[in-house]
């Protein structure tokens, strides 16, 4: 993947179009982005079609509300490192309590504080030692999703810490710079451990030797979006066994950093925002207000292999990207916001730019395709076949089983895996499937080259029902690892399998 860098130009995409909040909805018109395969992730159509219906899974996608841009964002704090300490790193699970709504208290969990967690940067290249203790009072576990480690270090079913217990492990960000997170992964109570708050980012910074004039403070022009959306009962609880729903459990309430109704002042006319869908099972397509494009620079592995100019970014459960938006041909008359698909706006901004200088970043250009003409037509060696919804969900026919081995592959060989989602009588629905301890290429979409913001390292992958993914998977460490659909209560019910990696 070797990159040229083209020029220094300022990015100077167009930010036109009406700015009054009652005409901003996106604009239909089709985009790349949104063709063919990329079509079938927009926030309301999170199955195929057909599963009408109340009791039918998630055929009553219930629409979010606008944020009313009240607070502002919080940013999840940078971890600091620990000082004479046998490790550099402590992050603890534990329970706490969110005001969400004024003068209301909801029992939350969050690592190191009520919700959420801060945020673990490490440099390429770095080690670490990360203390992870457990203060509820069920067993967790600590998975470093897209981080590359062994699988006995992995945080998955089988890294269960019981309460009150601790660990120490070493985290090696041996792998390309990227916006990685964290999140429990014990069996059977993820869905509910992640939508009580058990999420953060874990971003792998490049290494302070290298020249990029991506934006990269923290906070100022670099911000983690973390999208999720919450159901609340009447008590304004997160009571997750009245409220769950057996085929992805969905919400009305949209927040942002763990905060509804969010506002982002924006003192920087390049931002660079790493965002997360850390939801349990909704689709995002993310646009902006006023229809403009932005520039997408990395996905979930890492910067692209050519950055790619869109107005329209689908990502479901536990996928990632990085975009650049250019708001220096802004006023601060104008209003802009991040919308979904239906117009809602998640995360309006407060524009402030206040005379700072004109936006430029570098960006870059691939001399070689993403994937070679010889990885392209090596043969398939794993196949994958994702079934089923509500509780019947299968992985080439099998639920999960600790105890069960379902594929093994060799340390740093490369093979291909086709994984194909099989539809049923319902049509079927998305599955994002996400492989522990790789980061992979999608080779192709039902035989075509995928979207050119796919050309990019990747550890989960939505398959659209019906649809034939194939993936060039390697894993640089041993052990044994899971492989699952991200909808956090299809991988609770068992879509999930096990690889040995020897
Ligand atoms: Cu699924």
């Amino acid at each position: 993947m070797k990159k040229i860098l083209l020029y220094s130009f300022a990015l100077s995409f167009i930010l036109v179009g009406c700015s009054d909040n009652e005409n901003n909805m996106p604009s239909q018109q089709d985009s790349p982005m949104n063709n063919g395969h990329m079509g079938g992730g927009n926030d309301g159509n999170q199955g195929m079609g057909g599963m009408g219906g109340g009791m039918m899974g998630q055929g009553n996608i219930p629409s979010l509300e606008s944020s009313e841009g009240v607070t502002e964002l919080p940013i999840p704090p940078v971890l600091e490192k620990q000082q004479g300490q046998e490790f550099d790193y402590e992050v603890t699970a534990q329970e706490g309590s969110t005001e969400f709504f004024e003068g209301i208290s909801t029992d939350t969990f969050g690592y190191n504080g009520d919700l959420l967690g801060p945020t673990l940067k490490l440099e390429q290249g770095e080690s670490v030692d990360v203390k992870i203790t457990n203060n509820l009072d069920e067993p967790t576990t600590f998975h470093w999703h897209g981080l590359e480690v062994p699988g006995e270090i992995d945080g998955g079913p089988h890294g269960e810490i019981q309460p009150g217990d601790s660990r120490i492990i070493t985290l090696e960000a041996d792998q390309p710079a990227a916006t990685l997170w964290y999140h429990p992964h014990v069996h059977g109570s993820t869905a509910e451990q992640v939508f009580k708050g058990l999420s953060g980012m874990l971003l792998i910074d490049e290494s302070s030797g290298s020249t990029s004039e991506l934006p990269n403070e923290y906070g100022v022009d670099d911000i983690p979006l973390i999208f999720q959306d919450r159901l609340f009962d009447e008590n304004k609880q997160l009571d997750y066994n009245r409220l769950m729903n057996p085929d992805g459990t969905l919400g009305d309430i949209s927040i942002v950093n763990g905060t509804i109704n969010p506002k982002l002042t924006v003192t920087q006319p390049v931002m660079r925002f790493r965002i997360l869908n850390g939801a349990n099972a909704r689709n995002y397509t993310f646009r902006l207000s006023n229809g403009a494009s932005f520039t997408q620079i990395a996905s979930d592995g890492g910067l692209l292999d050519e950055p790619v100019e869109t107005d329209a970014l689908t990502l479901a459960a536990s996928e990632r990207a990085e975009i650049l938006i250019d708001f220096s041909s802004m006023t601060d008359e104008e209003s802009l916001a991040i919308i979904n698909d239906e117009g809602v706006e998640l995360l309006p901004f407060d524009v402030a730019l206040d005379g700072a200088p004109a936006g430029s970043a570098q960006m870059w250009t691939a001399d070689e395709p993403f994937v070679s003409e010889e990885e392209r037509t090596m043969p398939v060696t794993k196949e994958i076949e994702l079934f089923g919804m509500m509780e019947m969900v299968t992985i080439n026919g099998k639920t999960f089983d600790p105890d069960r081995i379902d594929l093994r592959q060799q340390q740093g060989v490369t093979e291909v895996w086709e994984v194909y989602n099989e539809p049923d009588m319902m049509g079927g629905m998305i599955h994002p499937f996400h492989i522990h301890g790789t980061q992979f290429k999608i080779i192709s979409r039902d035989g075509k080259e995928p979207a050119p913001n796919e050309q990019g390292f990747k550890d989960s992958v939505r398959v659209e029902p019906g649809e034939r993914v194939k993936l060039l998977v390697t894993f640089p460490e041993k052990g044994v690892f899971v492989f699952h659909c991200h909808i956090l209560e299809h991988e609770d019910n068992g879509m999930m399998g096990q690889i040995e990696v020897y």
